[in-house]
């Protein structure tokens, strides 16, 4: 078998790639080692940038955002029992769009599924090989069946434990990482949300975040150490924790219910440079991860998707042959001053294990310099919202 371009990994970044792509009659097909059902059944990010919700639009899976999406205008921040609002309209005049990645996944598959897209669901022992020629292909098993397909390029969006970057050669790969010393719990739950935007609070006890799915499903986080066990949180004991870490108005109006979700999560910052390598590229969270407190693991896949698709589009349809050695520094340039949004938010709204009194001050002068600056507020909004691709 043969395509042109060989996507390993069926979450978000391999299906909009592979949406993208089609639609410019590239040809492409998808190697996913879980079935649909495990992928849709992910819960995970949930705010999206409106560069994002425009990418999904040309993708031609905008409708069900347009409809069920909640475009958000703003965010809160809280400190010390004061909260105060970030105004995204104001400061820059661009909203964000509340919609689950689980939903996006979902549009993207039927898009796919409706095109009579490839995508072999199930494949076990996936490896590319001679990427490094112009002669790469990929092996898996599919159905007790050995498989090999050749192609022209490999997009590795097979997420951070996949296959593609680990068979990269050590010396040809530079890593950048931070482990923060905590994690997320996080709760779904079937409830009205405690209030209409985001907040973010930064409490003594620890970072808690306040957000939503829609009017009658609420996602909460508080931060938890990195040796928690998700055995030690029953549902009364995390609205307890949550409760006293949002700010008082918050809390008194807290509709609790129970966890329909319950799961914990790591934060790190990583990356691994170039993307690219020979005929492999890779894509989302197979090059980078971020915390989740700046809203931009999802979003920052789909950047990467959207230089993909321009520098093969260009190479297919225009003969542009040099294109694709642009994709690694586009993604990269815009990739870094995400990791840096995000360190900063997760540096400033988290209790660090054994901070000082003069950590604690300097993360209260922030929050308190963001509260009295439109220039350092207007800064976190065009970071928020999403920077231009
Ligand atoms: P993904 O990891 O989503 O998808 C990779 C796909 O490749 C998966 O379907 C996997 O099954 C498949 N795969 C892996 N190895 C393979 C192999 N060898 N062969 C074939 N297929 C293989 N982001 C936010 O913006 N906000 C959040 O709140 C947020 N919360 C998160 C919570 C958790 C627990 C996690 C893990 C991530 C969270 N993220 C969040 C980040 C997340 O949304 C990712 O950025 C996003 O899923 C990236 O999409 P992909 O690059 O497609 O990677
Ligand atoms: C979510 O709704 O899951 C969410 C929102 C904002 C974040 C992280 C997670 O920063």
């Amino acid at each position: 078998m043969r395509t042109q371009v060989l996507i390993i990994g069926g979450g978000p970044s391999g299906l909009l790639l592979s949406q993208l792509l089609s639609l410019e009659e590239i040809d492409c097909v998808i190697i996913e080692k879980h079935t649909k059902e495990h992928v849709l059944s992910r819960v995970r990010a949930g705010v999206l940038e409106q560069g994002t919700v425009d990418l999904l639009k040309k993708a031609g899976v905008h409708k069900r955002i347009k409809k069920e999406g909640f475009r958000h205008n703003g965010i809160f921040l809280s400190a010390k029992n004061n909260s105060f609002r970030i105004d995204f309209k104001k400061l820059v005049n661009k909203p964000v769009t509340v919609y689950g990645q689980t939903e996006v996944t979902t549009d993207l598959y039927s898009a796919r599924e409706k095109s009579n897209g490839i995508i072999f669901n199930s494949a076990n022992n996936v490896m590319p090989y001679d990427f490094n020629t112009n002669k790469p292909y990929v092996t898996f098993n599919h159905q007790g069946i050995e498989k090999k397909i050749f192609c022209d390029f490999i997009a590795g969006c097979d997420g951070f434990h996949g296959v593609s970057r680990q068979a990269i050669p050590k010396e040809k790969i530079r890593t950048s990482e931070r482990v923060y010393p905590f994690g997320w719990l996080g709760v779904l739950s079937e409830t009205p949300p405690v209030n209409d935007e985001l907040i973010y609070a930064n409490h003594e006890t620890g970072f808690a975040l306040a957000s939503m799915r829609n009017k009658n499903l609420s996602r909460y986080y508080i931060q938890t150490s990195i040796k928690d066990k998700i055995q030690k949180w029953d549902d009364k004991k995390f609205w307890i924790e949550l409760k006293k870490r949002l700010p008082v108005e918050a809390s008194e109006n807290l509709i609790t219910g129970p966890s329909i979700e319950k799961s914990i999560a790591p934060l790190r910052s990583f990356v691994a440079e170039p993307m690219k390598f020979g005929s492999l590229f890779l894509v989302g969270d197979a090059a980078h991860i971020v915390p989740p407190t700046g809203a931009k693991g999802l979003n920052l896949a789909f950047s990467d998707v959207h230089y993909l698709y321009e520098s093969l589009k260009n190479y297919y349809k225009n003969n542009n042959k040099n294109a694709i050695n642009y994709y690694s520094d586009r993604a990269l340039a815009r990739v870094w001053k995400t990791i840096r949004f995000s360190w900063w938010m997760t540096k400033t709204l988290h209790k660090f294990p054994g901070q000082s009194s003069f950590d604690q001050k300097i993360q209260e002068a922030e929050l308190e310099y963001l509260e009295s600056s439109i220039s350092s507020q207007r800064a976190l909004a065009e970071n928020y919202v999403g920077l231009p691709f």
